[in-house]
């Protein structure tokens, strides 16, 4: 723009950014080409943590120091190309989460939804309002928004699960709240399962008795592998897989239909073994979890290999090509969920 002004109009237009700057005025034509882009321009990158490494990691903080001291025994996993954020994509957060036998992850609430994806271990638990959820390899346990949780081992071996939380969306509205309970565990209010049971299978308490105690916006916080994976194999029993997604399934809020928490969306997909996708690209960025199998994400020509547990940051709006070797089962979780609600969501279907 200046380049093309006379000399003299040029240096007095510097002059005028200069003078206007202690103001908190800025023209925005030199900015307005970086602000409203023909297309999403993500300074996340794709990246890829194998499980193997990241775990090792881990295992050496558990050494030296205590779930309780570090409050969440967390390796954060930090998109490379949004260093000093804890961001793993421009509104998600992805963590790796241990705690070994006889520890507990004290009890708190804030208005940040998370999920949590098991990755090893069995017999851990997430309590949510009190209530456990036993946790199984691959099973998805949310805590949504406001609602207190805390962690206990109980087992005999380290349990790890991935965090998935809209810690970004949050600090990007500027509405972060949390509080400790007094305890460092919730007292148990009900035995395992009973939400399930009340609320979990087309039918809820009647409204307004006693034993309606979830909260009606989201009652349902377990999602079992063994339920998921069985409902995955119903589908490839009985369809073929859609060329772009293979056999895909997502996780619902039976209260209302719609995405799994109000900020994040989870789905769970399984591309046959041999199968390659086409192309997809879409506004929200991806984190996605190998649950099983083996394979390759193609992005930008370039070949990323999949092994079990690892974890693949998919930024907005980078095509991807998903090739499995062997049946291939992807956990996916992405702020979709949110961009429906805001009109923002868009994908391009090679
Ligand atoms: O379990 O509440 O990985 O608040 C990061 C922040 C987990 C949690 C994380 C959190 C939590």
């Amino acid at each position: 723009m200046s380049a093309a002004l006379h000399n003299d109009a040029a240096n007095q237009l510097k002059a005028l950014y200069a003078e206007m700057q202690p103001h908190g005025l800025y023209p925005l034509w030199e900015v307005l080409s970086a602000l409203v882009t023909p297309k999403p321009r993500s300074p996340a990158i794709v990246h890829r943590w194998t499980y193997a490494d990241a775990r090792a990691y881990l295992l050496r903080a558990g050494d030296l120091i205590s779930a309780e001291q570090a409050e969440r025994r967390v390796l954060i996993m930090e998109n490379p190309g949004l260093p000093g954020s804890s961001c793993a994509t421009s509104s998600l957060y992805a963590g790796l989460q241990l705690i070994l036998p006889g520890e507990v992850a004290p009890c708190h609430r804030h208005a940040q939804c998370a999920l949590r994806f098991v990755m090893e271990g069995e017999g851990a638990f997430t309590a949510v309002d009190g209530e456990k959820a036993i946790m199984r390899p691959f099973d998805l346990v949310l805590t949504p928004g406001w609602q207190w949780h805390d962690h206990g081992n109980t087992s005999s071996k380290p349990m790890i699960w991935l965090d998935g939380l809209d810690i970004p969306t949050v600090l990007h509205f500027d509405a972060s709240f949390a509080e400790h309970w007094p305890e460092s565990a919730h007292p148990e209010t009900v035995p395992p399962g009973d939400t399930s049971h009340r609320y979990g299978k087309n039918m809820r308490p009647m409204r307004g008795t006693a034993t309606d105690r979830r909260p009606n916006r989201q009652p349902l916080f377990h999602y079992p592998y063994s339920e998921w994976r069985q409902n995955l194999d119903s589908l490839v029993r009985g369809s073929d897989p859609d060329p772009h997604f293979g056999h895909a399934l997502e996780f619902v809020n039976p209260a209302d239909g719609g995405a799994a928490m109000p900020t994040i969306s989870a789905h769970v997909r399984l591309l046959p073994a041999g199968f390659t996708s086409r192309p997809r690209a879409a506004t929200d960025g991806t984190v996605f979890v190998v649950a099983e199998g083996r394979g390759t994400a193609r992005i930008d020509g370039k070949d990323i290999p999949l092994h079990e547990r690892d974890t693949l940051v998919v930024p907005s709006w980078r095509e991807v090509v998903f090739q499995a070797e062997g049946d291939l089962v992807l956990f996916g979780y992405s702020d979709r969920s949110a961009q429906e609600k805001l009109g923002l969501f868009r994908e391009h279907r090679g």
